[in-house]
């Protein structure tokens, strides 16, 4: 049997046994030696997993890590497409970037791309990321809705519901959608999407999309700049949050809605993006290249573009681009 295989079975043998399971036992059922056995359970003791072994008694599963690994993420998962192919890395550029190159090279449409750290993790427009290791869900999902380039912003708007519904799911806290990719708590950023494709004039190849969202992320390891912008959702709630059981009700979410997109239009989804919207109804400040905008956010549109009354009382539409927003008056 195959190393990767065999790592897997002993996993499981010790995950189902909540006690001890002896190096007999699991010799027979695997048939291995105990010599192989031990190198197996050091293997899974560098990857974090915390294992006693007794002599006579065996070994007994202790603590799983708080680590992202496929195995763990699939376990109890439950989706038909995303996730079924889960990419993971300890360290990467950025996911966004692997993902694509998954999906130039044919990789099947729901791969998800996870990495404990990025070191070129990106923004829109050539913005950083911050994506310190361990402590964040930094991941993209391939897509291959067959859709016109010009919708693929409905891509964005889901995901924001998708994610928005998965955080409040775990952990209870009211997190908020900021036009056009930001989810907010307590006034702070605490999750971006990224929203990128690959396209012709009327159809679109592929789409990644890229999350990034601050999990277990202490406030003063942020870095400087985005100190007073920037939060993670353990600052918050005041504890660590397992980024594994977020990790599977997110892929979840994405695709319930992802789904519900396909078979319903996106209109019941905005419905739901204008429950969850902050800014909706309140005065926004928009800049547009070297371009500011006063008014009062009135809507969105099955575009993704934001309806704003402007103070001179004339309505304009602001299409998802190059565009920031901020709350008004600021
Ligand atoms: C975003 O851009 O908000 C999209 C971020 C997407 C990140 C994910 S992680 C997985 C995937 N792989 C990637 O390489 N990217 C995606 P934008 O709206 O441009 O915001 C970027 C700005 O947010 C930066 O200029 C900083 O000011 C701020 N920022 C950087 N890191 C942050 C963090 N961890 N939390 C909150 N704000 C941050």
């Amino acid at each position: 049997m195959e190393g990767k295989v065999m790592r897997e079975k002993i996993l499981q043998l010790l995950r189902k046994e909540k006690d001890y399971v002896s190096g007999e036992e699991i010799g027979r059922i695997l048939g291995i030696s105990r010599s192989a056995i031990w190198k197996y359970v050091n293997g899974l003791r560098e990857e974090g997993y915390n294992i006693t072994s007794v002599p006579r008694l065996g070994y007994r599963l202790d603590d799983i890590p708080d680590l992202l690994l496929p195995e763990e993420v699939k376990d109890g998962l439950n989706t038909t497409l995303l996730g079924k192919n889960i990419v993971y890395f300890k360290e990467i550029d950025s996911t966004n970037n692997k993902c694509k190159n998954l999906g130039q090279m044919g990789s099947e449409e729901g791969t998800v791309v996870v990495a404990e750290a990025q070191k070129s993790g990106r923004g829109r427009i050539g913005r950083y990321w911050n994506s310190p290791s361990g402590m964040g869900i930094w991941m993209s999902v391939l897509l291959r809705p067959q859709i016109s380039p010009m919708e693929a912003p409905k891509v964005t708007l889901l995901a924001a519901v998708a994610v928005t519904s998965a955080i409040r799911k775990c952990t209870g806290i009211d997190v908020g959608i900021k036009w056009p990719n930001d989810l907010m708590v307590e006034g702070k950023k605490v999750c971006g999407i990224l929203t990128e494709m690959s396209a012709e004039m009327d159809s679109v190849n592929y789409i990644v999309l890229g999350i990034g969202l601050n999990v277990n992320i202490p406030l003063h390891q942020f870095p400087a700049e985005v100190q007073e912008t920037a939060t993670s959702l353990m600052e918050v709630k005041g504890g660590k949050i397992s980024r594994k059981l977020l990790l599977q009700e997110i892929i979840r979410q994405l695709e319930k809605y992802y789904f519900r997109w396909q078979k319903e239009g996106i209109a019941p989804i905005l419905k739901e993006w204008r429950r969850y919207s902050m800014v909706l109804n309140s005065p926004v400040s928009i800049i547009e290249r070297d371009q500011r905008w006063e008014g009062i956010a009135l809507d969105i549109l099955e575009s993704g573009a934001l309806i704003v009354k402007l103070m001179d009382g004339t309505i304009r539409e602001f299409s998802v681009g190059e565009v920031s927003l901020r709350p008004g008056n600021g």
